[in-house]
């Protein structure tokens, strides 16, 4: 039997939405989509997203994602959207007002206190229309914040509706996300690595790709997601992976790849990933579970110098340099 598409109107559905299946009359499939907003200076950074599996998925109404330019919400004629630093400093740091009027309308909140046009008003009263599916957070990239990682790709994956706020110059005024958080909003910080970029822009891309590849329905096979490296509480770097021919350049597929010994392919690939593992990041072997090791992981594990008798493999002797090409 062929797979038939599915092709629901992307337009008239709603996050959480069920559709029924035409050719399958009574039948109802959950509608997994995501709604995902972006503010940002430089809206057309976004354009990118409309390519490969991401465009695609936006196509078949999986994903919605709307760049927003956040200078539509200032009043000045020079559109400013920054300041000096309050205390003196270099450069220059994102204004509040201006992110408080778009992300008020955004979220569906009522303006803030001291906004103008809301007459001075008290405490944002509908913070719970923003939160009421508890569905919603609202991430604002941070050189300066916990690391993202593939925990909080999968945690994210599961939200109905994502906002991101990318911060340009030396970043964003804190009360920014201090205010959100305390209306009740799920506001998270993030940077995606030990280096500065000039923007949040490329974090977002980073952040994106990384979240909606785990969406129900994303991917062409599922299956390659399960294997991946850092999936799973007992996350592994990756095994070397090779195609044909079996000899190219004079350099070999290891022998055992060709065997066709699916007991001897695996252990070979755990025990490939485990080296590479120990060798160019050894925090991700302290930080296995050794319960979950079988007798052959911990015998490559011991041959690499790790002891495993306690809850977490532990290096002893002389650690291997880390290498960028292990
Ligand atoms: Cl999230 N933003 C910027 N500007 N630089 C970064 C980053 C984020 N993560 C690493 N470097």
């Amino acid at each position: 039997m062929t797979a038939r598409r599915i092709r629901p109107s992307p337009a008239s559905a709603k996050p959480g939405d069920t559709i029924d299946l035409p050719h399958l009359p009574g039948l109802a499939l959950l509608w997994c989509l995501m709604d995902i907003d972006i503010v940002s200076v430089f809206p057309e950074y976004f354009d990118v997203l409309k390519l490969s599996l991401l465009g695609k998925a936006q196509d078949n109404g999986l994903v919605r994602i709307s760049a927003h330019n956040l200078r539509d919400w200032t009043h000045d004629v020079h559109h400013s959207v920054d300041d000096t630093p309050v205390g003196g400093g270099a450069g220059m740091v994102m204004k509040p007002e201006v992110w408080g009027e778009c992300l008020d309308e955004l979220l569906g909140m009522e303006p803030g206190p001291g906004t103008d046009g809301s007459g001075g008003g008290t405490a944002v009263s509908s913070a719970s229309k923003a939160t009421d599916a508890g569905d919603l957070v609202l991430i604002f990239p941070n050189p300066s914040a916990a690391l993202f990682t593939q925990r909080d790709a999968a945690e994210l994956s599961h939200a109905k509706r994502l906002v991101f706020g990318c911060g340009r110059y030396e970043g964003y005024d804190a009360r920014i996300p201090e205010y959100y958080r305390a209306q009740g909003v799920d506001v998270r910080e993030y940077s995606i690595g030990d280096y500065v970029l000039n923007g949040g822009e490329v974090a977002v891309s980073v952040m994106l790709e990384a979240i909606t590849r785990l969406l129900p329905g994303f991917m062409g096979n599922p299956e390659s997601i399960v294997e991946e490296s850092y999936t799973g509480g007992n996350a592994l770097l990756e095994y070397h992976q090779y195609t044909k021919p079996a000899l190219w350049r004079t350099l070999a597929v290891p022998d055992i790849l060709l065997g066709g010994d699916h007991g001897k392919v695996d252990r070979f690939r755990r025990d490939e990933a485990l080296e590479r593992t120990s060798a160019i990041r050894p925090d991700l072997i302290e930080a296995l579970d050794c319960q979950q090791l079988d007798k052959a992981d911990r015998k490559t594990l011991m041959a690499l110098g790790w002891e495993v008798s306690q809850a977490h493999p532990r290096l002893v002797g002389q650690p291997r340099r880390p290498s960028a090409t292990d």
